[in-house]
């Protein structure tokens, strides 16, 4: 026994994981813990997936839909796809396993805003829960839960759902406790009141969760990591994009349209958002603040370099060195963390209120700044929108940043058409590859296609869409916005066919 678990009473519900997971029918709706690789049940989920696979080989259907916070880990969505146990999974994923299920229509995946997961929850419009599964770092006397390394859903999880299946993990630093904010004042309309947060660092909540003792069936002990991938090391293009982003923001805080230290900064997933946290490590601003969803590696250093006094978010996502980094070291960050539920560091109401600077990564964008964050050639999907849309439409200023080409060059990200809009050209004002950055604010479509094709796009692809678009002003129906409608995907057409978006 780990000596986590400070109530007598619930003391006696320890069990095995195995004994956990048989409280999970077939066909139920669990909610689990977890977001970005952190904060995920590690334990019940592998049972859950052998139930199941025993399951399946006696010639028994069993599977299972499953709600999280965002992506969790092998050992949760991928443990469970592998076995082909979830009918339905929402609202986010980077599992490769369930990513390639999701494509070949084998499972149901439902891609939402992860600020309206909670609410819809609540309104009803996702069915009931039957059980939720959570990961937390303790169990305090009085019977409130320790979160662990993410807030995520799990309060509203736990409750929602009938019953609770708890996972205490030891490997969670104990100096945790204190550094969540866990929020109870959300409402449904036409009840819902103001959320009076207006700094980054405000706390406006509790430090842990409430639950029902009578609701808890089980809880199981775990001693595990969580698990994430290394990023890459910034490659030059990765710098290059960092560069003329950290230009720009100097740019306007010289016009005086933004304050020396910035405004709350957000960071989405993936290698270039990280190399931009990075960047600004060694820029020119101080005195700064994140108000953001996921606390990776380049956030870290940010606090460590002392440009970054404070961050606020729902989730780690580190590296494994990351990780241990900062569990080695806590306690030092503990009043300059703050992990709260993703209905409140995603929510319009405090995005829109704080201004935040929305840096987020994208598949490909048209020559009028339509950006698809999602789908690759309009029908595979690749993660999921994630916060995506919640900052990107309320922030400030929204940033969408990509290398101008993917696949060693054989598709342009910069594309007539996108082949599927997440961003439509209204929530889109800056967009920046490592050929330069288009500003887009004030300009009309046809002015934006210039700007994207002469700044963003990759020299290689620059003529074809300089071309498309030429001709688009001739043979175009409507001229607000020209397009040609039997070339508009003309590029991916060519990419599926060929291999390359490039023309023979
Ligand atoms: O695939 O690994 O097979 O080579 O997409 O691309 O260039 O490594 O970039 O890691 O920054 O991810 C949009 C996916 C970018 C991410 C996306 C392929 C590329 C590679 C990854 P391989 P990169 P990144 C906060 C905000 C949506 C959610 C979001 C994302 C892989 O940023 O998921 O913003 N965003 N959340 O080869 C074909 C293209 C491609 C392409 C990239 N045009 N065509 N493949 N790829 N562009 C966090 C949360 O919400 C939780």
């Amino acid at each position: 026994v780990s000596g986590r678990i400070h109530n007598r009473a619930l003391l006696g519900r320890v069990m095995p994981a195995g004994a956990a997971a048989a409280f999970i029918e077939p066909g139920s709706t669990v909610g689990m813990s977890g977001f970005t690789g952190s904060g995920y049940p590690k334990a019940v989920p592998m049972a859950l997936a052998h139930r199941i696979e025993a399951a399946h080989a006696s010639g028994q259907p069993f599977s299972v839909k499953v709600w999280t916070g965002a992506s969790t880990g092998p050992e949760l969505d991928g443990a469970l796809a592998q076995v082909n146990g979830i009918e339905l999974r929402l609202p986010y994923n980077s599992d490769p396993v369930c990513r390639e299920r999701i494509n070949r229509g084998e499972m149901e995946y439902l891609d939402m805003h992860l600020s309206q997961v909670a609410p819809m929850a609540w309104q009803g419009f996702l069915g009931p829960l039957d059980t939720a599964v959570i990961e937390i770092s303790g169990i305090r006397e009085d019977g409130s839960l320790i979160p662990s390394s993410s807030v995520g859903n799990n309060k509203t999880w736990l409750d929602r759902a009938r019953r609770v299946i708890l996972e205490v993990n030891a490997w969670q630093n104990p100096a945790l406790d204190g550094m969540h904010d866990i929020y109870y004042g959300t409402a449904l309309p036409p009840d819902r009141k103001p959320i009076m947060l207006t700094r980054p660092d405000d706390r406006i909540g509790v430090p842990h969760f409430r639950c029902d003792p009578d609701k808890i069936v089980a809880i199981v002990e775990t001693a595990s990591p969580d698990r994430n991938l290394p990023f890459a090391p910034a490659d030059a293009a990765c710098r290059m994009i960092a560069g003329h982003l950290l230009e720009f923001l100097s740019h306007e805080v010289a016009r005086g349209r933004m304050p020396a230290a910035l405004l709350p900064l957000q960071s989405g997933v993936g290698n270039i958002a990280n190399a931009v946290l990075t960047g600004l490590a060694s820029g020119p601003f101080h005195g700064m603040t994140a108000y953001t969803e996921v606390i990776q590696d380049g956030m870290l250093d940010l606090l460590d370099s002392g440009r970054l006094l404070v961050a606020s978010a729902t989730a780690f996502s580190l590296s494994p060195d990351a990780a241990n980094d900062l569990n080695s070291r806590m306690e030092a960050f503990r009043n300059r963390l703050i992990l709260r539920p993703q209905e409140i560091s995603n929510h319009p109401e405090l995005i829109r209120r704080l201004g935040c600077i929305a840096m987020n990564g994208l598949i490909e964008a048209d020559i009028y700044g339509n950006v698809n964050s999602t789908h690759i050639m309009g029908s595979r999907i690749q993660n999921g929108i994630g916060g995506s849309g919640d900052f990107a439409r309320n922030a400030f200023l929204s940033v969408f940043m990509t290398p101008s080409t993917a696949k060693g060059g054989a598709i342009s990200a910069i594309v007539p058409h996108a082949s599927h809009v997440d961003h439509i050209t209204q929530d889109v004002q800056v967009i920046v590859t490592e050929q330069g950055l288009a500003d887009l604010r004030g300009l009309s479509p046809r002015r934006r296609a210039r700007v994207i094709i002469d700044r963003c796009a990759h020299p290689t692809y620059r003529p074809l869409l300089q071309d498309y678009f030429a001709r688009a002003l001739q043979g175009s129906y409507g001229l607000q916005s020209p397009m040609l409608l039997d070339e508009a995907l003309a590029f991916h057409q060519r990419y599926c066919a060929t291999g390359s978006m490039l023309s023979s």
